[in-house]
């Protein structure tokens, strides 16, 4: 049988324009097709889960914690110190950022629309409040696990205690929290989709190869609501 979960990444003020700082183009336009998502009359979602980015103002993907410009390059370790096979620290390349969704300041509050439809629905169907990204040695733009893979958030196990066997996502951004999420989705076997109309890509200029990582790892992406299969919604 399908069970069917709709995840929201990331829809907070800091992603947002006007005042986001690290405002993702035309990312409040999103917001009212996601809150008519909500509508469980009209969409039967077994579960609808909302991320929230949450970090401490010392998290080591803020430009501001190594002196370098936000949207530049920095190295870092793997925060556990594995190591390859000669003995050396794993390392990758990261993006760093303008300092954003700090926790508990009005940049990392969920657009209010949006926030008021989802509390709204809590008696009616499982959801989940899901914070990533609070440790402050390591990145997560997947929502199941940072991105070295070490930690995982409780997402995972709740949607699984609920029978979830596909997953939806919505909300910021096309080409970080949203693929990655996937990603991480498809990894542990869940059969996900991506609604492109409902999520903003920080760099739309990557597109291209935006689309090529989704499908490169079999994640469904549709253009419209309307383009979801009919079985996600039957029980
Ligand atoms: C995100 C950049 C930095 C996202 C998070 O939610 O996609 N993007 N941190």
């Amino acid at each position: 049988m399908v069970k069917s979960a709709l995840v929201v990444i990331d829809l907070q003020e800091d992603f947002l324009p006007p005042n986001g700082s690290l405002a993702v183009k035309d990312g409040r336009s999103i917001v009212s097709g996601i809150v008519a998502l909500l509508n469980l009359y009209k969409y039967a979602w077994s579960f609808i889960a909302a991320t929230h980015d949450w970090h401490p103002s010392n998290h080591i993907l803020f430009a501001s914690q190594h002196g370098v410009e936000p949207f530049s390059e920095v190295e870092l370790n793997h925060p556990l110190g594995a190591e390859d096979g000669a003995g050396k620290t794993l390392t990758r390349k990261f993006t760093v950022w303008p300092d954003h969704c700090v926790q508990g300041t009005l940049g990392a509050m969920l657009d209010p629309q949006f926030n008021k439809a989802f509390q709204s629905l809590q008696s009616r169907v499982l959801t989940a409040n899901t914070k990533k990204g609070y440790l402050q040695d390591r990145e997560y733009y997947l929502c199941l696990s940072d991105c070295w893979q070490t930690h995982h958030t409780e997402l995972e196990g709740l949607l699984r205690e609920a029978g979830i066997s596909h997953v939806v996502l919505v909300g910021i951004a096309y080409d970080f929290c949203v693929l990655h999420s996937a990603l991480d989705f498809v990894r542990c076997g869940f059969t996900t989709y991506v609604v492109s109309d409902l999520s903003r890509p920080v760099y739309p200029e990557n597109n291209a190869e935006t689309e090529k990582a989704y499908s490169d790892a079999g994640v469904v992406v549709v253009k419209s609501v309307q383009d979801l299969p009919d079985e996600l919604f039957e029980s």
